[in-house]
């Protein structure tokens, strides 16, 4: 390292230039008081320890990427199993690195006997969540501190036809057709009574870009967030999930001007899923590809960084098995796997990576 720095001095490069280049993502969002961090699923470790070693390098931050979901942590009713989430908590410890749940209460991964559960009037429908968050939250107190509590509340444009005031922003999930929109805050309540120092997130998605339906879902979350706090609700943190699309714009104005709202309202807010879909149509080679796609990363970093987040994760490291190219709903029809993470499927560096160091430092 201190011949490269010897080297970029002669060439007339600050002797960071070269050095930069090597420091993991985790380190150098460190030395500029930031985390960084990225989803990982437990499979990784017990198959993959190349990729394993790149999470303990880079990553300072992880989050289970299914083991802490409902499905996982209780799939069948009073029959709890951490084994695949303590998998994780286990490399964690290994490797000082923190963890963040995911996620609590949300209307998917949820087990079939839930699903009946929730239908069976609001009585059971609360006890159901009281006692998963009585047996998850004690079982990871000393481990976990930081749990989206509630992932995903805010409907999508164009939104309900519940015409109740305050109701036509709520997705309408098995949570609200069982509780209404006081599933949010029970939860929380609940969760805070159990763990008062843990840092309490509400998970949102599709918040980030500059569409009207991006727009209209900000401000409904921010309501959300309003009528909670107005009732002394308990709640610390926003979770942005910025999956991004390139077919879609985005402009730092409106995000960073969102973000400021949530601050303004004492929150704290993260990036907590950041990836990047590709075009539809892609540019002709991998380089064009990925200056796209790190341009975006650039943009939307800096923005989110500069309006006072200071944790950005992306929803796994390498392409080699992102969400965006197992999941039919999202995968590209041409079978062309995405390449929205900062390591390629044989997990090398890409100009992503780059553009999330910069941006973080
Ligand atoms: O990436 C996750 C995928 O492997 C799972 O099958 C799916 C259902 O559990 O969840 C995906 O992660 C989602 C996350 O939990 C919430 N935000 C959107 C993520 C991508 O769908």
């Amino acid at each position: 390292m201190r011949r490269r720095a010897a080297l970029a001095l002669a060439a007339g490069l600050p002797a960071c230039a070269f050095a930069q280049a090597e420091v993991p993502l985790r380190q150098q969002a460190r030395q500029a008081g930031r985390g960084f961090g990225a989803a990982i699923r437990s499979e990784i470790l017990a198959i993959d320890p190349v990729y394993a070693a790149l999470y303990a390098a880079e990553a300072e931050i992880l989050t289970p990427e299914w083991e802490a979901k409902w499905e996982a942590l209780q799939p069948e009713e009073g029959r709890f199993d951490h084994t695949a989430l303590n998998q994780i908590i286990a490399f964690a410890q290994q490797h000082q690195q923190r963890l963040r749940g995911h996620a609590l209460i949300w209307h998917q991964a949820m087990p079939p006997w839930l699903t009946t559960a929730l239908e069976e009037g609001p009585a059971r429908a609360r006890g159901v969540l009281e006692a998963h968050l009585n047996a998850v939250l004690p079982a990871t107190r000393a481990t976990i501190r930081d749990w989206d509590v509630v992932n995903e509340p805010i409907a999508n444009p164009p939104g309900s036809d519940n015409p109740q005031p305050g109701n036509e922003s709520m997705r309408q999930s098995p949570w609200f057709r069982a509780l209404g929109r006081d599933y949010v805050e029970i939860a929380l309540r609940h969760a805070r009574a159990l763990d008062p120092t843990l840092r309490l997130t509400i998970n949102e998605y599709g918040v980030e870009e500059a569409t009207p339906d991006a727009a209209t879902k900000r401000t409904r979350l921010l309501g959300l967030l309003r009528h909670l706090l107005d009732r002394g609700c308990p709640l610390d943190a926003v979770g942005i999930q910025a999956h991004l699309q390139l077919r879609r714009p985005f402009e730092a104005e409106p995000f960073a001007r969102f973000v400021a709202e949530l601050r303004e309202m004492g929150l704290a807010v993260l990036i907590t899923e950041l990836d990047i879909r590709e075009a539809d149509a892609l540019p002709t080679g991998l380089a064009a590809r990925d200056a796209a796609v790190a341009a975006r990363a650039a943009q939307f970093v800096s923005a989110a960084i500069g309006a006072g987040c200071r944790t950005v994760l992306c929803w796994g490291l390498s392409d080699r098995d992102s969400w965006l190219a197992k999941e039919p709903a999202v995968a590209r029809a041409d079978g062309v796997v995405t390449r929205g993470l900062p390591f390629d499927d044989t997990l090398r560096r890409k100009p992503m990576w780059d553009a999330l160091a910069r941006a973080m430092r």
